[in-house]
């Protein structure tokens, strides 16, 4: 098929009509009725064009008033998007729903990587409502757009928490960063940015890691290559395995890292194994890009969980840093986040931040302004930040202490296998090697929702569940 006629349809009647139908229409109607010759179109047309196929030459395509979907007529009624598959429920987001849906008392949610309160309920910190204060009562403040890399201070403030304020190359400009919907935000923006700029490379991605890791590069341009990471048997770091992959891989080639807390695992490197791998990735020229998505989380120390990526950047690497204040912040649903580019040279970093621009703006256009605003406000206010520090504190301290009320728990039931991986383990998840037929068991017969891989989050476990949860494990392991 070489081209396709498209109507619009009679402005005032609302009716449709058919692809070659004369309607002696006004001229300003007919204006509105212009045909469009497909076969000019670039994209559109294309999915237009292929959308005919799939239907069949019979079918005939109509422009919907006041949408800019298109509607097949056909002899028998239908949709155009018949053909469109049911995709399957996100690995993790999916479970949530799943959740909101049981009806069941004691259910528990432990799926997505939220915190939870000792009452269970979602947090906002206090911290966060005194910043909120602040901008209501701040009638400088408006509502007019921000720049397309976002708001400047919140992008200097979020690289010098990652970095540090007296980190070399933050004082000597060479640090580009746009504000970002969120840690998957700047996952996103970096994919695309390297697509264009750094063609060729595919990155490695560790095994496992966080699902949508696997989706956002290969939709920015980039093809996705994996480290070995997780060793089953010892539930811990196959560090061997790590270096061996590392090695091999051609030079040049992008290494995703956990900044600290890996997800799913809660396995991280040492800081003896950090500095192998740093051997490692500047001997073989390996560009590292941290995904920094739980700083404070792992250790409840915001310097501390940055020490890997500061580790790397002390030592002349050109590195790419992905930050989320999801979790951090409790901030979730605000998608606020950062992604830096850490270059040579000031020059360089400039004519970076003006690409990063440059695939944000048809992208989104620019960021929202309000988790910006907030997050400005705790870093930039002394008294909202001391009071944020131990804010982080205490929701990685809850969470150490479900490890331990989990661990005795299941050790009080005596459940087959030995469980000291829950309480070594960092971060906001437990990879409880669960599998999958256990896992389904949790759910079903228990209610306790979590990712099919066998992760739980721990920061959705109460005391008051844990003892649930534990008898939930116990009943799966012994019988499944
Ligand atoms: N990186 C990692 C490693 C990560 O676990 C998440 C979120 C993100 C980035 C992105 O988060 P954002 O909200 O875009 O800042 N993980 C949790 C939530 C999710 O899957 O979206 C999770 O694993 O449960």
């Amino acid at each position: 098929m070489s081209s396709l006629d498209v109507q619009m349809p009679h402005a005032k009647s609302g009716n449709w009509f058919r692809s070659g139908e004369t309607t002696g229409a006004s001229g300003d109607t007919r204006s509105q009725m212009r045909r469009f010759k497909l076969s000019t179109m670039d994209k559109v047309g294309n999915r237009l064009n292929k959308l005919q196929a799939h239907l069949g030459s019979e079918s005939e395509l109509l422009v919907a008033p006041n949408n800019t979907s298109a509607v097949a007529v056909e002899a028998t009624p239908g949709s155009i998007w018949n053909g469109v598959p049911q995709a399957p429920p996100d690995p993790i987001l999916g479970v949530s729903e799943a959740f909101k849906a049981d009806k069941d008392g004691s259910k528990m949610n432990l799926g997505v990587g939220a915190y939870r309160t000792e009452e269970g309920k979602p947090l906002v910190l206090n911290s966060v409502r005194a910043a909120e204060r602040q901008m209501v009562a701040d009638m400088s403040l408006n509502k007019e757009y921000l720049g397309i890399g976002g708001n400047p201070n919140f992008c200097k403030l979020s690289r010098e928490l990652i970095l540090g304020a007296d980190c070399a190359a933050v004082r000597e400009g060479r640090v580009s960063t746009v504000q970002s919907l969120s840690g998957t935000g700047a996952l996103r923006i970096a994919a695309e940015f390297l697509g264009t700029f750094y063609k060729g490379a595919a990155v490695y991605l560790p095994n496992p890691t966080w699902g949508n890791h696997k989706k956002i590069f290969p939709n920015g341009g980039v093809a996705v290559k994996s480290y070995r990471y997780y060793n089953p048997a010892t539930r811990g770091l196959d560090f061997q395995g790590l270096c061996e992959d590392l090695c091999a891989a051609p030079a040049g080639s992008i290494i995703l890292l956990h900044a600290c807390a890996h997800n799913p695992t809660g396995v991280d490197p040492t800081h003896e194994q950090w500095a192998e791998i740093l051997k490692v990735v500047k001997a073989k020229q390996l560009l590292p890009l941290f995904d920094s998505a739980y700083q404070g989380f792992a250790s409840g120390d915001l310097d501390r969980d940055a020490q890997a990526v500061r580790m790397f950047v002390n030592a002349g690497l050109e590195v790419i840093i992905c930050q989320s204040y999801a979790k951090n912040m409790g901030l979730y649903g605000e998608r606020i986040g950062a992604l830096s580019f850490v270059v040579a040279d000031a020059g360089v970093a400039k004519k970076v931040y003006s690409q990063m621009q440059q695939v944000i703006r048809p992208m989104y256009s620019n960021p929202p302004m309000h988790g910006a605003a907030i997050v400005e406000r705790i870093l930039s206010n002394k008294e909202n930040y001391e009071a944020w520090k131990l804010e982080v504190k205490g929701m990685a301290d809850r969470i150490i202490s479900m490890r331990t009320a989990l661990h005795s728990a299941l050790q009080k039931l005596g459940t087959p296998g030995n469980w000291d991986h829950i309480l070594n383990q960092i971060g906001m998840f437990t990879f409880t090697g669960l599998n999958s037929a256990q896992v389904t068991n949790m759910t079903k017969k228990h209610h306790v929702y979590m990712t099919q891989d066998g992760r739980i989050s721990m920061a959705g476990v109460t005391a008051a569940k844990a003892q649930y949860l534990a008898a939930a494990i116990d009943d799966s392991v012994r019988n499944c």
